[in-house]
Order: C-alpha cells, then sequence, then structure tokens
C-alpha cells in the first residue's frame, strides 16, 4: 500500500493499437494511521465521465493502480493514454506518462493538478487538459484521429450539468470498491475556504446541480443498494437538497453524503434526508475553535452550537463522520486531546483527520508563502497527514505525531465503544462497521488484491438497509402519533 508498482524500463514497444485509449488512476501511498478502507469506498468519477464521452468506435480500458492488479496494461500500446493528475500523486503521474510516450502511445494530462499547476505538468504531456474533461476528452480523441492534437485544451465549469452524459460505471471492476455507486448531484460550494481546492486561483465552479430525477436513474442503473454522493457538499442549495431527497425516498435504498453543519439549521430538512434513505454524513466540522473558522473563511454555525446539531442527526438515525482540521494558527498543543475528547462525548460514529495543508495555488497557500512558512514544495507529502509548513503553536514534528495520537486513540478498542450508538440496535453493526473499517489494515490489503471488497461488505450494507428501512416506520409513526398528541391538545383547547 506504499510503494506503486513496476515499471520495468527493458519492456520492449508493442504495436500501437489505433483508436483504443487507456484511462488511469495513478498509485499513491496510504496514510497507515488511517483507513486503508476509505481508498476503496468508491471510485473516483473522473475516469467514469470521460469513458461517458467517448466515441463508440474508440475501444476504453479502465486502470486504477491503487486495486493492487499491478501495472497498467501494454499490450496491445494504447493509441492514447489519459491520466488524472492530483497534487499528491503528480509524480508517479510523471512517470507513467514517460513510460507510455516513450513506446508511442499519445498521453493526456487531466485533473485536478493539471488545473492548478499547468506549467509542471506540460513538459510531461502530449495534451493538457485543463478544467472540465467532459467536453474537452472527445475533441482531444478526435483530433488524435486527424492527427491534429493541441498541446492545451481548456474548458470552464460554467455549462449546464444537466447536459453531461451519466458516468460510464460499465467500466469499473465491480467487486473492487464497496459501491460503484459514487454518484455526484452538484458542482461547487456555497463557501469558500481558504485552505480548500474549491478556492484555487483561476477556478470558477458556479453551483450547479443536476435533475433529481437523473440521479435516481444513475441509481438505479448501477443496481447497488448504497450510493456514495462525493460531492463537495450536498447541503449547498437546501432546497434542492429536499427535492432529491423526495426523489430517492421511493427507491428504498441508502446513501451517505458529504454536507456543512448547516444543513442541520432546518431540521425538518434533516427528517427528508433520513426517510431518503441517508445513514451517514461526512461534515467538515474542521475545527472547533471559531477563531480558526473566521481565519478559514469557512461560513458556518459557532463550534459551542456543533454538539446539538449533531444529537440532531443522530435523533434522525444518520451517523456522523467528523472531518478535523490540525494545525490552524489558534491551535496549541492541546487541540488533540480536547478535539478527541468531543469527539467521544459527542458520540461521533467516526471521525477523519487532516493536517492543515497549503495546496498550491489558494489563499492558504499564498499566506504561507507570503510568511515564509511552508517548508518545501514536495506535492508528494501534501496529502494532508505530513505537516508541510511551520504551525504557530507547535513544531511540525509535534503537529504530525498529534495526528497520529488522533488516530491511534479514536481507533483503539476503549474510543470504539465509547462512541457506541445510543440506540442498542443499532450497536452490533457499529461494532462489525468500526473493527472492520477501522482496524484491519492488513486484512483490507488481502480483500483488495483479492477482489473480495464488494463481497465482504455487501451483507453489513443490507443489514444497514433493512434497519434502516425499519427505523424510517418508526419515524413516520413517532410523527403520526406526535400529530395525533397535537390534536388532542388543539382539540381541548
Ligand atoms: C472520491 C474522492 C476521493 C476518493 C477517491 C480518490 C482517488 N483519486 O481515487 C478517496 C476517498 C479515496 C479520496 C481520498 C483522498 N482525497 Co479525495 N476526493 C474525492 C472527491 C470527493 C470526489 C472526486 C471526484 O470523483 N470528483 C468528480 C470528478 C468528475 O471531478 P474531477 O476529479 O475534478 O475530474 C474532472 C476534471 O478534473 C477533469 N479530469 C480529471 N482527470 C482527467 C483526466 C483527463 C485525461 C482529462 C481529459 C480530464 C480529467 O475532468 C473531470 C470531469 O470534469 C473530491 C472532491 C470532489 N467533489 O471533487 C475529493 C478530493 C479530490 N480529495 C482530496 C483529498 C485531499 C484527498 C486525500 C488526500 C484526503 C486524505 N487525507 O485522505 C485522500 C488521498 C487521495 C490522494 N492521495 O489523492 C482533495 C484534493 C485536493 C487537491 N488539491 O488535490 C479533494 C478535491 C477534496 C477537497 N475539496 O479538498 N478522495
Ligand atoms: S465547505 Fe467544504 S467543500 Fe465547501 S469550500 Fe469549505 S472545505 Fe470546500
Amino acid at each position: 500500500m506504499t510503494r506503486p508498482p513496476f515499471l520495468d524500463p527493458a519492456v520492449a514497444t508493442d504495436r500501437i493499437k489505433p483508436r483504443y485509449a487507456l484511462l488511469i488512476n495513478p498509485f499513491y501511498p496510504k496514510d497507515p494511521h488511517a483507513s486503508f478502507g476509505k481508498h476503496v469506498l468508491t471510485p473516483t468519477l473522473a475516469l467514469t465521465s470521460l469513458a461517458a464521452t467517448t466515441p463508440a468506435h474508440w475501444e476504453l480500458r479502465y486502470w486504477d493502480e491503487n486495486l493492487l492488479d499491478g501495472r497498467p496494461p501494454f499490450v496491445p500500446m494504447p493509441e492514447v493514454v489519459g491520466i488524472t493528475v492530483h497534487l499528491t500523486f503528480a509524480k508517479r503521474a510523471f512517470e507513467l506518462a514517460h513510460w507510455y510516450r516513450s513506446r508511442g502511445s499519445k498521453v493526456v494530462l487531466g485533473g485536478l493538478h493539471v488545473l492548478s499547476c499547468p506549467e509542471e505538468c506540460e513538459p510531461h504531456a502530449d495534451a493538457l487538459a485543463v478544467g472540465d474533461g467532459v467536453p474537452l476528452w472527445p475533441r482531444i480523441l478526435a483530433d488524435v484521429e486527424s492527427a491534429s492534437l493541441r498541446a492545451k485544451y481548456v474548458a470552464t465549469y460554467e455549462s449546464d450539468y444537466r447536459q453531461d452524459p451519466p458516468p460510464k460505471r460499465s467500466i469499473l471492476p465491480r467487486k473492487s470498491f464497496l459501491t460503484t455507486t459514487g454518484v455526484i448531484a452538484t458542482r461547487g460550494c456555497h463557501n469558500r475556504c481558504g485552505f480548500c481546492y474549491l478556492a484555487t486561483e483561476g477556478l470558477r465552479m458556479p453551483y450547479r446541480m443536476r435533475e433529481p430525477r437523473q440521479i435516481v436513474e444513475e441509481f438505479l442503473a448501477d443496481g447497488q443498494p448504497y450510493a456514495v454522493f462525493v460531492d463537495n457538499n450536498l447541503g449547498s442549495n437546501r432546497g434542492y437538497l429536499r427535492s432529491l431527497c423526495e426523489a430517492l425516498r421511493p427507491l428504498e435504498k441508502i446513501w451517505s453524503a458529504a454536507v456543512s453543519i448547516d444543513v442541520t439549521d432546518d431540521p425538518s430538512l434533516v427528517r427528508c434526508m433520513a426517510l431518503s434513505g441517508c445513514t451517514g454524513v461526512f461534515v467538515g466540522f474542521e475545527s472547533l475553535t471559531d477563531q480558526n473558522l473566521a481565519d478559514a473563511r469557512k461560513k458556518t454555525p459557532k463550534a459551542a452550537d456543533y454538539a446539538r446539531r449533531v444529537r440532531l442527526l443522530h435523533d434522525r438515525g444518520i451517523q456522523v463522520n467528523g472531518s478535523f482540521v490540525l494545525g490552524f494558527d489558534h491551535d496549541r498543543r492541546d487541540v488533540f486531546s480536547a478535539t478527541a475528547q468531543w469527539i467521544e462525548e459527542n458520540h461521533l460514529e467516526c471521525a477523519t483527520f487532516h493536517i492543515l495543508t497549503p495546496y498550491p495555488a489558494t489563499p492558504l497557500f499564498r499566506q504561507m508563502e507570503a510568511e515564509g512558512r511552508l517548508l518545501h514544495r514536495d506535492w508528494a507529502l501534501y496529502d494532508t497527514a505530513h505537516a508541510v509548513f511551520r504551525p504557530k503553536h507547535m513544531s511540525p514534528e509535534e503537529l504530525e505525531r498529534g495526528y497520529a495520537w488522533m488516530y491511534q486513540r479514536l481507533f483503539s478498542h476503549a474510543s470504539i465503544w465509547r462512541r457506541r450508538p445510543a440506540d442498542w440496535r443499532a450497536v452490533p453493526a457499529y461494532l462489525a462497521g468500526s473493527y472492520l473499517y477501522k482496524r484491519s489494515n492488513r486484512f483490507w490489503r488481502l480483500l483488495i488484491k483479492h477482489h473480495l471488497v464488494q463481497a465482504t461488505w455487501r451483507p453489513l450494507i443490507e443489514l444497514t438497509r433493512l434497519r434502516h428501512l425499519r427505523f424510517r416506520q418508526e419515524l413516520v409513526r413517532g410523527d403520526s402519533q406526535h400529530r395525533q398528541r397535537s390534536n388532542v391538545v388543539t382539540a381541548g383547547v
């Protein structure tokens, strides 16, 4: 899980197969402190989105190096290799690009890092795709066919998202992911936190929504019981989220998504989410210190109100995976124990930690650069598991040790037990999930290698779905009892 597959320099060039494109998600090393499971939860939609726009006369193959099936295929040699590039695996992407280019393939690089650092990527590609790849990919293939490939293609994110075809999930190795229904309903976010990739200079991503009907069709077509929304923030537009929930409700399936905690401003929306199958949310709390949140320019409720909001989600059967960023300027050495204690007191079923990381071309990066606090520009270490800047109130080593300690503590038997749900009926599934997800990294390696991820998780997902459907009935019954009681009161008056 830490070393990429070997790219043999001795491999001779095979014949180039015309009209054959290979799409690659490059390898990145996994942080041993966190769960390996999250890397096979659901695939990135970058490549399936491109696959959906590939003309029918092109043969297409998908290769994710993180699924431990070895190096990407090279017999026959693809005419075009499309590689998605994030900063943490940029180096690996460039190695792959070099290997295929030197054997005659045309290499196209696209993705987040190409948008934030195009000059760095340019020497490694025959063509760069900057921005939304959906309109660009078919144009690029057409230019390959007419031998008129250009060095750079640019597209904005301002198009009507509803016009995009659904991602082509049929190219995915289904057994290798907990669910292949990674789905995206919205683009952008109402916030623009200074540390987030969305604040990258030059990136304009207006909030765009797909029709709820389109999401339902995708969910049904993939035949999975569980969908993971990979939207940056599914809760940015509450009216939209409500209509999406109403459309999902009849499916009797379950889903999870990243939302900001302000969705709890409207308890009726949280109930609507629960009734539509939402069993878990990933919430970027980021920090329990208001000054840190203000520095990051995050529009969010006061941290003192977070606990009440977590209860609101729990009361509607929605588990909370809290995401916390460590190393902000108001964080002192006690931030680790205080955050861990808060997570336990509030029974967060899961927690994810990130060391504050200044992504290139973001406001945070500019600030750190101006203050001379960046330690290096080795992007491979900009993975939120390493301190790449000098924190204000501790050393980088202390920050890294504190981060590792957080995972050790939260993944410990005692902490898992302390955070169990109040409803005892939810405890067995919670414990099974926690142990399988958080304490089984060696086991994960085997599951991934032997394509057993989906088979192992399926029973737990089905159990969760059935339990959720029962809970849903209780929620509706509880409401009608509540209504009857209020009618009696009204009649009495
Ligand atoms: C799913 C996901 C994951 C999955 C899978 C990741 C993977 N690479 O396999 C998991 C859970 C494993 C994961 C892990 C991590 N992730 Co992540 N993840 C996402 C998420 C939620 C969705 C990605 C997605 O499917 N987007 C939708 C697709 C369609 O958009 P896209 O990738 O930008 O692709 C479009 C264009 O860029 C372009 N394009 C992309 N590739 C290519 C290639 C070609 C050839 C072409 C022509 C075009 C093209 O076309 C596409 C269509 O428009 C994003 C947030 C988001 N909503 O994007 C974060 C995000 C990518 N993750 C992020 C981070 C930080 C991480 C972690 C480092 C966090 C951690 N510590 O655990 C890890 C480690 C992964 C790593 N080392 O890269 C950051 C990246 C920041 C950055 N500057 O790189 C993001 C942006 C979240 C955020 N807002 O901060 N992640
Ligand atoms: S709320 Fe989340 S997705 Fe939105 S800008 Fe802030 S960190 Fe990024």
